[in-house]
């Protein structure tokens, strides 16, 4: 559903990616095209200037202005923004242990999806261990109790339902009755939905929330409607108390505004998403995994993540004096090796960057390679290791025997090392900023091959 706003968004990193020095200016036009991006996907227009200002100033701060690599500094801006306006790291039920009886009690407008997501959320519940029993508390339409008794069945979730009744806080206490008899841990409570908000509607979920004390009080609204659900969700809040709410028909054609909007202006979490009519298409919201979604930019941010924890920009900067100077040693090498092995899977790392999947393959990392390596590095004394002219026929033996590899190795080493060297000062004196990646490449030794 968030397609066109994945567009928009790759659109308006064309203005920093790439760049290894980006300007004031560059920021203001990328800001404004995700700006756009933001209004046309139906977001509401204060969350819209939050998320731009709030943008701007911590873009044009240190952070973005003197990065290694400015464009992945900016995405991964936008991405923390993004996941914090989305609800910062997504909340689940507040549900009780099993031993005591947790009440959800569900509520919405006329064909939001209450009865399906009541079905949904049991059969979700159920899968996770507890025994969940649904209430038939809408009186009002025909053949509501019917419906929920039909999605109870093909989800194995037991239906509580009256015959003629007439109040639904007198269905919900046969329900309850029956849950404490039965040993049910959650009781879920589908109730009538109106055209509108009006007074009876409330008068009739006000006595429900009165005589069930529900754990939580969920929203079902239709991301379809796009402001009108951010609206809704904020109307319900005020006259009844909501925990949280459950966006359907995420799976249809919606611009994305309404869960981009919601918990900024209604405070409340967006817990779940409902991805289509049958009883297993329902998700817990992730905000970090749809921001990364929505910026379609494979696991860029996490790739950044892991570089940062490694590699700092002053070692970074250090780093590259070395490399100009050829003062770089296999001391370093050996830093760089353990570096990369912290960083887990180098093809995995590799996958994460755009436009990088499918290009490299495990063969192509040669790991024997690295670990024989790491074996000779650290079978050197640390005096060899920072200066290798030192290493003459008899510590390279030495060397062969410690680390379990042959003389003829440890002499490829040395030459292959010499060779780095060389390279990497070319590639030093290249770029007057050397990117992350490329730096991380050089790390890698990939470069010296
Ligand atoms: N594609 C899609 N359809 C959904 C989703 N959730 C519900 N629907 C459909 O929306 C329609 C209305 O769903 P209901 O669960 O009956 O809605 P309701 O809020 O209980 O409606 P009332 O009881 O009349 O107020 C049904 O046809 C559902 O199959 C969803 O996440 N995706
Ligand atoms: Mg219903």
């Amino acid at each position: 559903m968030f397609d066109k706003l994945t567009q928009k968004f790759s659109d308006a990193f064309r203005f920093i990616s790439g760049k290894a020095a980006i300007t004031e200016k560059n920021i203001e036009d990328a800001v404004d095209a995700i700006k756009m991006a933001l209004l046309e996907a139906d977001v509401n227009l204060r969350v819209v200037r939050r998320f731009v200002n709030s943008t701007i100033e911590e873009a044009r701060g240190e952070k973005v202005l003197r990065a290694v690599n400015p464009g992945q500094q900016f995405t991964k801006i936008i991405h923390d923004k993004l996941v914090s306006f989305l609800g910062g790291n997504g909340e689940g039920l507040a549900l009780k242990g099993p031993d005591t009886l947790s009440t959800v009690l569900m509520l919405g407008l006329q064909g939001s999806g209450k009865t399906t997501s009541s079905a949904k959320l049991a059969l979700r519940l159920k899968k996770e261990g507890r025994r969940p029993l649904l209430a038939a508390c809408d009186l009002i339409r025909p053949a509501a109790a019917e419906q929920l008794a039909v999605l109870g069945s093909q989800t194995g979730v037991p239906v509580y339902r009256e015959e003629g009744a007439k109040n639904p806080v007198a269905v919900y206490r046969g329900a309850l009755a029956l849950a404490k008899k039965e040993l049910y841990d959650t009781l879920i409570i589908d109730t009538t939905g109106r055209l509108q908000i009006d007074e009876p509607m409330m008068e009739e979920l006000r006595r429900l929330k009165d005589a069930s004390r529900p754990d939580e009080l969920l929203l079902v609204a239709d991301a379809m409607t796009g402001q009108s659900a951010v609206d809704i969700a904020k109307t319900f809040d005020e006259k009844i108390g909501l925990t949280g709410v459950v966006l359907t028909k995420f799976d249809s054609d919606t611009r994305g505004g309404a869960a981009l909007s919601l918990k900024t202006v209604t405070g409340k979490p967006l817990k779940f998403v409902g991805t289509g009519e049958k009883p297993e298409d329902f998700e817990p919201f992730h905000p970090d995994r749809i921001a990364g979604r929505i910026l379609g930019m494979g696991d860029v941010v996490s790739l950044v993540e892991k570089a940062q924890e490694v590699i700092d920009q002053k070692e970074a900067l250090e780093l590259r004096k070395k490399m100009e100077k050829e003062n770089f040693t296999l001391d370093d090498w050996l830093n760089q090796l353990r570096s990369i092995k912290k960083m887990g899977s180098l093809q995995k790392m590799l996958e994460m960057i755009p436009g990088m999947a499918g290009q490299v393959s495990e063969e192509d990392i040669d790991r024997e390679d690295f670990k024989h390596q790491e074996a000779i590095l650290s079978s050197m004394t640390r005096k060899e290791r920072n200066n290798h002219l030192i290493i003459g026929p008899s510590r390279r033996s030495r060397i062969a025997r410690g680390s379990g590899t042959s003389v003829a190795e440890v002499g490829r080493l040395i030459k292959k090392f010499e060779k780095m060297r060389t390279m990497m000062k070319k590639m030093a004196k290249m770029g007057k900023n050397p990117g992350a990646m490329q730096q991380m490449m050089g790390r890698m030794g990939m470069d010296a091959r």
